[in-house]
C-alpha cells in the first residue's frame, strides 16, 4: 500500500484546488469514490441513468461526441442533475493537439465544453502547450484538468518515461491540473487525484483491448482515489443496484487503505 492513506476529509484539507476540495467533500458526504462513465448515445438514456445512479457517484463522465441528439438543453439537464445529486461533471475529451487548437476545441463548436464540464482530460503527448491551451479559458472559470498519464488498454504507449514526464508537467501546472487518469499511484503529492478506468466487478478484458481490474485491486493495489466504471454499470440488467455494488466495493476498499 502506498503512502497517501488519508481520509477524504484530510485530503480535502491538504489539496489546493477548489474543485479538488469539492470533489473530496462530495466523496466524504456521499461515501463514494465511484465515477460513472455514461457512454450512451441518446440524451434521454443518459439523463435517465444519471438521475437514478446520481446518488451513488461523485463524478459523471461523458463522451459528448457520441451523443446523437446533443443539444444545449441536454447539457442544461445534465448540469441540473449534477446540482440535484451533488456530483462533478467530467467530459472525457482527451485533448491532444497544440495549445491554440485545443483551446478552440474546448470553447467552441457544438459542444462548448468549457461552458459546462467541471473537469476535462488531456493527453500529455503534445507537451505543456496542451495544458496551457485549456488553462487559458478554464482557469478563470474554476475548471480543472486531468492528464492521461497511463492507460488501461493493451499495448498502450503511455508508460515509463512518458508517464514520469506527465507527472512533471502536472507539477508545473498545479493551479489547473488536479490529477491523473492512471493505473498506478504516480505521486504522493496530495494535490493530485488518481482516477482509474478499466474497472469491473470481475477482472478480464473486452474484445477491443480494454483490460479490467476489480474495484479492490484498483483502490488497494493500484492506489486509485476514484474508480471509473462504464459498461459494468450501464450494461447491467439493474444499473442502480449494480452501481450501489460498485459504490460499496470501492468505498470499502478505501476504508481498508485507512487501516
Ligand atoms: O485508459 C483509459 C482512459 C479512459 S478515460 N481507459 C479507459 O477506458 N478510459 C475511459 O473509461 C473510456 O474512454 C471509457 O469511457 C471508460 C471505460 O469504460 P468501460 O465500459 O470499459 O468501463
Amino acid at each position: 500500500v502506498f503512502a497517501v492513506c488519508k481520509s477524504y476529509r484530510e485530503r480535502s484539507e491538504s489539496c489546493q484546488h477548489s474543485l479538488s476540495k469539492k470533489l473530496y467533500s462530495i466523496m466524504e458526504t456521499k461515501s463514494t469514490n465511484l465515477a460513472l462513465s455514461v457512454d450512451l448515445t441518446k440524451s434521454n438514456d443518459i439523463l435517465q441513468i444519471v438521475d437514478t445512479v446520481g446518488p451513488f457517484v461523485c463524478i459523471v463522465k461523458t463522451h459528448v461526441d457520441i451523443v446523437e441528439d446533443f443539444s444545449q438543453s441536454f447539457v442544461n439537464h445534465l448540469s441540473d442533475l449534477a446540482k440535484k445529486h451533488n456530483f462533478i461533471l467530467f467530459e472525457d475529451r482527451k485533448f491532444a493537439d497544440i495549445g491554440n487548437t485545443v483551446n478552440c476545441q474546448y470553447n467552441n463548436g457544438i459542444f462548448k465544453i468549457s461552458s459546462w464540464a467541471d473537469i476535462v482530460n488531456v493527453h500529455p503527448v503534445p507537451g505543456e502547450g496542451v495544458i496551457a491551451g485549456i488553462k487559458q479559458t478554464g482557469l478563470s472559470l474554476g475548471r480543472g484538468c486531468l492528464l492521461v498519464a497511463e492507460m488501461s488498454s493493451k499495448g498502450n504507449l503511455a508508460t515509463g518515461d512518458y508517464t514520469k514526464a506527465a507527472v512533471k508537467m502536472a507539477e508545473n501546472h498545479k493551479d489547473f491540473v488536479i490529477g491523473f487518469i492512471c493505473q498506478s499511484r504516480l505521486t504522493d503529492d496530495p494535490n493530485f487525484i488518481h482516477m482509474t478506468p478499466g474497472v469491473k466487478l470481475s477482472s478480464g478484458d473486452d474484445a477491443l483491448g480494454q483490460q479490467y481490474s476489480t474495484p479492490e485491486d484498483a483502490v488497494i493495489n493500484k492506489g486509485a482515489d476514484v474508480i471509473i466504471v462504464g459498461r459494468g454499470i450501464i450494461q447491467a440488467t439493474d444499473p442502480v443496484s449494480t452501481a450501489k455494488q460498485y459504490q460499496q466495493a470501492g468505498y470499502n476498499a478505501y476504508l481498508q487503505t485507512l487501516k
